[in-house]
């Protein structure tokens, strides 16, 4: 009887931990692809914007601290929101199109000018060509 209740003492310590691990896993590379919104994980994700000029996209963050890379193609409408996390947004693509949300967290957007940068970008860095 005592043992089982170790083993059930066990289980329960071990299996919140188990679960906080797997919470924190590893962040991601993610391409988006043509299925809108485009979302991160709750790790520490590298976010790709999809491949091509004149594509609009629209990047969901989620947690962790986030690389996000809109700023390859450009003619596009790019829509990045935030999530917690200190997160770095960059939609310095070239044109002034984009909008870049941080969220929570004390976030670094990246843009080619101001009016590119939503209300919650914790610091603004305007690019000029
Ligand atoms: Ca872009
Ligand atoms: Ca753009
Ligand atoms: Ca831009």
């Amino acid at each position: 009887m005592r043992k089982l209740m170790m083993v059930v003492a066990l289980a329960v310590v071990l299996v919140p931990l188990l679960a906080a691990a797997a919470l924190a896993a590893e962040g991601q590379l993610i391409q988006c692809r043509n299925v809108l919104p485009c979302t991160g994980s709750m790790g520490d994700d590298k976010i790709l914007e999809r491949i091509g000029d004149e594509k609009d996209d629209r990047i969901i963050v989620r947690g962790g601290r986030d690389l996000v890379l809109a700023n390859k193609y450009t003619a596009d409408t790019d829509v990045v929101s935030g999530g917690g996390g200190s997160d770095r947004i960059n939609v310095a693509d070239g044109d002034k199109l984009d909008t870049a949300n941080g969220g929570n967290g004390g976030d670094i957007c990246i843009v080619d000018a101001r009016r590119e940068a939503g209300t919650s970008c914790a610091s603004v860095d305007v690019q000029r060509p």
